[in-house]
């Protein structure tokens, strides 16, 4: 079935429980609009970053009339300070004003998927559209209806406050949106209570930095100065990761355990060191519960058990554990990367009782480094960018993001889906089983309506496609998963071509559809304004004014924030959780998952499919010239041993394939990868690469242990040449 009941707690919605209650909506008058004047014609105004990275830089948009002249990063930020990052730098030439940029609505003329459009007006677009979906709605119902949005914006308002009201007022199916981060947070959750650790700056005070499972010099590129920084001071560097990521090139000390075997090695280093007495037994004992438990749970994580599962030596397991509870502050920074594993919310929770069993905490920048959206939950008044009261308890059904392609081909599901309606994603390019997503964006029942910016892989099956406008010509707030600073975004151009924002596009909707209800229709300024009408004492110093004038301001946190350094964990005991009866695992497990024999000898090499292009966000950019120029050859990462047993040589072209895609591919023969283990990069649009699909051909659908996210990684394939 994949009419499934939400169970796990979403980033998102996390964010949302944690919100506290608000004040009534103030809607102050409104200042002037035209940002700060610089002269006749010209303005400069503060944004952000939209995208879903932890960094969300601050920028600068300098205009004339209707051209940026100026765009780059606000040194004001001192996190993000000067520096955009190469997928950005470009933005106005590679987003906003790109020739290929959509910016009429678009109605269907030829097959699904074929990507021939004729230009329509809003009018007939919105009239026709809303039209439809009272059809289904009268039909069906509401349920027969399925957005299908993710990070591709991130702000309150155009990734959030109005298209979730519009869909819960018709009663849609809820999305659980799980792609990114679910398993992460449900794991580190269950151990800590809450994700926000160590913050980004702080770093610069550790002496002994684990980046699990991560790869800032890619992903969370701002991160990396502080790391640097805190090198300079003495600090060794150490990455866990199964692939030679570039952040593993620059580390002191890279281990390379199997993908998907992080819990057996966390669960092996609490081995040694309660075996060895390397513990904290002070902190254990005031701010920890249940470690008599994990003691007892951990005997069989023996280094040589441990080094069987992970494929790593014996010592090495030894001297990691040895030298991670001597050194003092260490900090483990986990992300997301980890997560997509089946075991991958286990090992994140197992990851997370490191610190505190060695009694890291204590020390200013000591303990876990993870997100910071929490302290976003608390400062901001959430009241205009949640559902009104009146929709919050929604009984409708929740369809797993992950499972996409089966919803959408699942002809015993009840009601069918007829509408999918998609905004701030590409799922024909991001979500994974994705020959099954095609088939079923190209039943011909299916009314597709994609708002974007682009003829993405995903607008081409469209019925009807409406024009978004960029992040620069629309407002937003934009709170942060990780980094504590806050940030407004003002218009710095009008709206380009017919470009709507999402918000005014499900603004038109509900009036074309009749509906009288007030919350439908707050105004993108009331929103933001509403927003940062919060008392609370991290908002200090912070208003729309001050963010106006300013651009991205820190939180107002205390200058040395150590969460746990006297336990305060958020977890009901208030303790850190070793140990809970009331989950499925009271104790995180080794669980692999389990190939049958033949898949096994059919498909025998793991399949990673990562981050790792310089210039794509996920798949976004991916349609741009002198990006794709400089990414160059879609890559397969294949060991020397794997490839001379194939007679496989540096740059042949190549078939990856399993029973669920295949995907045409060059050679990279390197020892970035361990024998058994292939990789290659995620978010490639099919459409422009030799065989018409890219690398979520290859991936399942299956999920997590916790959280309900997407094991992406735990994909196996065969490799031939082409
Ligand atoms: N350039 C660039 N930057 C991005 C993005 C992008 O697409 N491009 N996307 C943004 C988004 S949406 C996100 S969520 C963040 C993610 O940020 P990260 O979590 O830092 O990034 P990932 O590249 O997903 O994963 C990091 C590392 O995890 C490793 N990994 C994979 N499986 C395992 C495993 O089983 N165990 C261990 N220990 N490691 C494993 C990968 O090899 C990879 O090097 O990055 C953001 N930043
Ligand atoms: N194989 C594999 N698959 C993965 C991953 C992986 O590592 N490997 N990573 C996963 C992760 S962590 C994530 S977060 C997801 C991301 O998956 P998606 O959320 O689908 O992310 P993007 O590919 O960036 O697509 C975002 C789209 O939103 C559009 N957009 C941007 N701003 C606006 C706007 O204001 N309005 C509208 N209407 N549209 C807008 C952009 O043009 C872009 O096409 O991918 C996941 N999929
Ligand atoms: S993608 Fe990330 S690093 Fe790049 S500008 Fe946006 S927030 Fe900054
Ligand atoms: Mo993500």
């Amino acid at each position: 079935m994949d009419s499934e009941k939400k169970t796990g707690i979403a980033r998102r919605e996390f964010i949302e429980i944690s919100a506290k209650s608000a004040a009534a909506i103030s809607l102050a008058s409104l200042p002037a609009l035209s940002g700060c004047v610089n002269s006749e014609n010209s303005k400069t105004v503060f944004g952000a970053c939209y995208h879903d990275c932890p960094d969300r830089c601050s920028w600068k948009v300098t205009t004339k009339g209707d051209k940026v002249t100026e765009f780059a990063a606000s040194a004001d930020n001192p996190y993000t300070a000067g520096n955009l990052c190469a997928k950005m730098a470009r933005f106005p030439e590679d987003v906003t004003f790109h020739p290929d940029r959509i910016l009429s609505p678009l109605k269907r003329n030829g097959p699904k998927g074929s990507g021939t459009f004729v230009k329509i007006s809003w009018d007939q677009a919105i009239g026709e559209v809303a039209g439809r979906l009272r059809k289904i709605i009268g039909q069906k119902g509401g349920e027969a209806i399925l957005p299908y949005s993710f990070g591709g914006n991130q702000g309150l308002v155009q990734g959030k406050a109005i298209p979730n009201r519009f869909f819960a007022h018709i009663g849609a199916s809820q999305l659980e949106r799980t792609i990114c981060g679910n398993a992460a947070v449900a794991g580190v959750l269950a151990t800590n209570g809450q994700t926000t650790g160590v913050l980004p700056e702080d770093i610069v005070h550790s002496r002994y930095i684990v980046l699990w499972g991560t790869n800032p010099i890619r992903s969370n590129q701002h991160l990396w100065p502080f790391i640097l920084k805190a090198k300079r001071s003495g600090a060794k560097i150490i990455t866990v990761d199964p692939f030679q990521s570039e952040t593993s090139q620059e580390a002191d000390w890279h281990i390379q355990p199997l993908p998907g075997t992080d819990t057996a090695l966390a669960l092996g280093l609490m081995h040694v060191i309660l075996a060895e007495n390397l513990q904290d037994q002070d902190y254990i004992d005031r701010y920890t519960t249940g470690i008599a438990e994990l003691k007892a749970h951990v005997q069989k994580y023996t280094p040589e058990k441990v080094a069987a599962i992970t494929g790593l030596e014996k010592d090495l397991i030894i001297e990691f554990a040895r030298e991670y509870a001597a050194a003092t502050p260490s900090v483990i920074r986990v992300l997301i990367g980890m997560e997509h594993q089946v075991n991958g919310a286990s090992a994140f929770r197992a990851v997370a009782m490191l610190p505190a069993l060695t009694g890291a905490w204590r020390h200013f920048g000591g303990g876990l480094m993870h997100m910071t959206y929490e302290l976003f939950g608390e400062a901001l008044n959430w009241e205009s960018a949640n559902l009104p009261p009146s929709l919050s308890e929604q009984t409708t059904r929740s369809i797993n993001m992950i499972k996409l392609g089966k919803a959408l081909n699942n002809s015993d599901l009840n009601p069918s889906i007829d509408a999918l309606f998609v905004f701030n994603s590409n799922p024909a390019v991001t979500t994974p089983n994705q020959n099954l997503v095609r088939k079923g964006l190209s039943r011909p029942d299916l009314l597709t309506v994609v708002s974007e910016h682009f003829m993405t892989d995903t607008a081409r099956y469209a019925d009807y496609i409406f024009p978004a406008t960029s992040v620069l010509e629309n407002w937003d707030i934009l709170s942060s998963w990780g980094t504590p600073y806050l940030n407004l975004n003002e218009p710095a151009l009008k709206p380009l071509g017919e470009s709507k924002p999402n918000s005014e596009l499900f603004r038109l909707l509900a009036r074309e559809m009749g509906f009288q209800e007030e919350y439908l229709y707050l105004s993108d300024l009331d929103i933001v304004k509403n927003v940062l009408d919060s008392n609370h004492e991290y908002m200090k110093g912070i208003s729309f004014e001050s963010l106006r004038k300013e651009g991205g301001q820190k939180l107002n946190l205390p200058a040395k924030w150590m969460p746990h350094a006297s336990g305060n964990f958020k977890t009901p005991s208030g303790k850190c959780h070793f140990y809970d009866p009331n989950l499925a695992q009271a104790v995180p497990d080794y669980i692999p998952h389990l190939y049958s024999e033949a898949d096994s000898k059919q498909y025998p090499l793991q399949l990673l499919t990562l981050k790792t292009p310089k210039y794509l966000l996920n798949s976004s950019h991916a349609n741009v010239a002198h990006i794709l120029e400089k990414e160059g050859t879609f890559y397969l990462e294949i060991h020397p041993g794997d490839a001379s047993r194939r007679g496989i040589s540096d740059g042949d072209p190549l078939k990856v394939f399993n029973q669920r895609g295949e995907v045409l591919i060059n050679a990279r023969v390197s020892k970035k990868v361990t024998e058994g283990v292939v990789c290659m990069p995620h978010g490639f649009w099919p459409s422009r690469l030799k065989g018409g699909s890219s690398a979520n051909a290859l991936t399942d659908d299956l999920l997590t242990d916790m959280g309900r996210g997407g094991a992406i990684q735990e994909a196996r394939v065969e490799v031939s040449k082409a």
